[in-house]
């Protein structure tokens, strides 16, 4: 039913965007696509791999360190989509072909673990980022959507954990999160028995938040997106941060009062403390309500 709240603000924009290539400065994306939806404050990074079904390597990883920065960084885009190229992926994990003893090996020779820093990136990026599914969303590729903010499903999504099959893990956010999610008890079958969930299981044990017919994927995706994005920039990014801070201890708070500062910086009072100190004077704080 439409409020007069949506009859002020009208309708919402709807059918396809146009996707854009986002120009970003260094080399070119080999594992990558990261594109801006023309006219709206849309992104959407999709992992180009999918003859590996969207495994990540080294590679893979640092050119999404690269693209959520840019994304945190470009005024343009208030909501980000993270999905995997075709239908049969989202992300099937770490690539176990270039696993070595220290992690994941790159062109350097070096072993890493660096997804785990993208999914601080996910987790801190003051807007939301949208996991959209289309077919194996396992192992380390299952704990990206699950530190999305919110995950669209198609019907042929699968969900699970593969680690104790394949001799890893993810004690990180890869289990605290899920436990809030699912609960604990099924986080540890989730874990110990590595099995794998349909869209619909997932669904309704909390682990995502729709499901619909794949061919709609990008559709309602696009929708939640639309959605959003019309909303405030400031309201999204204190809820995001005041839904991490109590999971994520003084990471979370020092996120939630960083977020408190910059809207501080931007007051009377606060600006009165900055003309003071260059002017050379006592600050007149006098004039600045003690609220109740
Ligand atoms: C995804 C699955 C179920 C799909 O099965 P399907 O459709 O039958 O396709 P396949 O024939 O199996 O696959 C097609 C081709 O793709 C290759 N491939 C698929 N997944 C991977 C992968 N993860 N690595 C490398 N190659 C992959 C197949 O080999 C096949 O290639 P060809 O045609 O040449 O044979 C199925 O593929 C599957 O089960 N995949 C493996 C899933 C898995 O076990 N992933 C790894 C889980 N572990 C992690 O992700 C590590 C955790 C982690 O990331 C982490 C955690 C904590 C701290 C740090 C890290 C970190 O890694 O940084």
């Amino acid at each position: 039913a439409s409020s007069s709240y949506d009859r002020i603000h009208g309708d919402l924009p709807v059918g396809p965007v146009s996707w854009q290539s986002c120009p970003l400065s260094g080399p070119a994306l080999e594992d990558l696509l990261y594109e801006k939806a023309a006219g709206e404050a849309i992104a959407k990074i999709t992992i180009n791999r999918p003859s590996r079904r969207n495994a990540f390597r080294p590679q893979t990883v640092a050119e999404l360190q690269r693209v959520f920065s840019h994304a945190r960084d470009n005024p343009d885009v208030g909501v980000v989509i993270l999905t995997g190229q075709g239908t049969e992926a989202f992300c099937s994990g770490g690539d176990q072909a270039v696993r070595g003893k220290h992690g994941y090996v790159g062109n350097d020779n070096i072993g890493r673990l660096n997804i785990l820093d993208v999914q601080m990136q996910i987790r801190r990026l003051p807007k939301p980022v949208i996991a959209m599914v289309a077919g194996y969303c396992v192992g380390g590729g299952h704990v990206l959507h699950m530190v999305c903010d919110l995950t669209i499903a198609a019907d042929n999504a699968v969900f699970g954990q593969t680690g104790p099959k394949v001799g890893s893990f993810d004690a990180g956010y890869g289990c605290s999160v899920m436990a809030q999610l699912v609960g604990q008890k099924k986080a540890r079958e989730m874990w110990f028995l590595a099995r794998f969930y349909n869209a619909k299981e997932a669904l309704e044990m909390g682990l995502i938040n729709t499901v619909v017919p794949l061919a709609q994927l990008e559709e309602e995706t696009l929708k939640w997106c639309r959605q959003i994005a019309r909303n405030s920039p400031t309201a999204l990014r204190f809820l995001k941060s005041a839904l991490n801070a109590a999971d994520d201890g003084h990471a979370g708070l020092q996120e939630l009062a960083g977020n408190a500062t910059l809207l501080f910086y931007g007051s009377e009072e606060a600006a009165e403390g900055k003309n003071a100190y260059l002017e050379k004077r006592a600050p007149d704080f006098s004039k600045f309500p003690r609220l109740p």
